[in-house]
């Protein structure tokens, strides 16, 4: 079925030849990529590591403000890696919750790669830190491609945004082992189909871990909701299984 929707844009390279040394180009980067994203892991140690995909505006931030509040006051450290093209608003949110948080700024390359954060990682305390959360810049395309050493993609898809697009966009879908539906508290004045979203997007992952979640701030200013709240136990307990691996094998593993 999903062959049916695909259109044949042919080539993008122009000639063969160029296509082919632009591939060859490509393949290039995508191995140093994931040379560094190993270091990365190194890096990260036992700290759990997500990395957030969506379209601009789904709520990848709100999420992060949503839950990492939540960890700290059960005592989990967070650190959050926050990519963007032009600005250092979402770090400022980030800091506004006192978590410590790093701006990388692509100056107009639409994803964040593993040499990116690695040069994030000298300018944030992340020795003791439980997990880490990553926010790629918004679009469900080009963050895919790049391993940045996570343990895990996480595609965040607003319910605004229609149901068609985990079959649209399917890398992002593909690739990630976690799917938050976000925006839920929309539903009553939306003719969103929520049973589609799922049943696309498990059509192309049928692994996917879904949560639906509403970041909506209460009159009381919390966020609390069941989606928030599951979502906030299975990165506990994930933070915990890390950590327990990690012990296992000596902390050497990823060297
Ligand atoms: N109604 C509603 N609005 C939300 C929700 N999550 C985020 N927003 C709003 O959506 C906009 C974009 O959110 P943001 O977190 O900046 O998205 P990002 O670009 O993915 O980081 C902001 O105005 C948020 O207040 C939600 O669950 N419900
Ligand atoms: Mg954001």
């Amino acid at each position: 079925m999903l062959n049916s929707n695909r259109v044949n844009r042919g080539s993008a390279g122009g000639s063969a030849g160029r296509g082919g040394r632009s591939l060859t180009v490509q393949r290039n980067a995508l191995e140093s990529n994931e040379v560094i994203a190993k270091k990365n892991k190194a890096i990260f140690g036992r700290a759990f590591v997500m990395n957030f995909l969506s379209s601009p505006g789904s709520g990848k931030t709100s999420l992060l403000e949503s839950i990492a509040p939540v960890l700290k006051s059960e005592g989990l450290r967070a650190a959050v890696i926050e990519g963007d093209v032009e600005t250092d608003l979402d770090k400022q949110r980030i800091d506004n919750l006192g978590i410590p948080a790093y701006q990388i700024i692509t100056n107009g390359t639409c994803h964040l790669d593993a040499k990116m954060v690695n040069g994030s990682l000298g300018n944030l305390d992340i020795k003791d830190a439980d997990v880490i959360f990553i926010e790629n810049v918004g679009n469900l395309v080009c963050p895919t491609s790049f391993n940045l050493g996570e343990d895990m993609k996480v595609v965040v898809l607003s319910i605004t945004e229609g149901d068609d697009k985990p079959l649209k966009y399917p890398a992002a879908f593909y690739k990630s082992k976690v799917m938050v539906i976000n925006k839920m508290d929309l539903l009553p004045v939306l003719d969103s189909d929520i049973a589609k979203i799922k049943e696309n997007a498990l059509s192309i992952n049928k692994d996917l871990i879904i949560f639906e979640t509403s970041c909506k701030k209460k009159p009381d200013g919390g966020v609390g909701n069941k989606g928030i709240e599951d979502l906030v136990s299975f990165i506990k307990e994930k933070v915990k299984l890390k950590a327990e691996e990690f012990r296992k094998i000596g902390g050497n593993m990823y060297f």
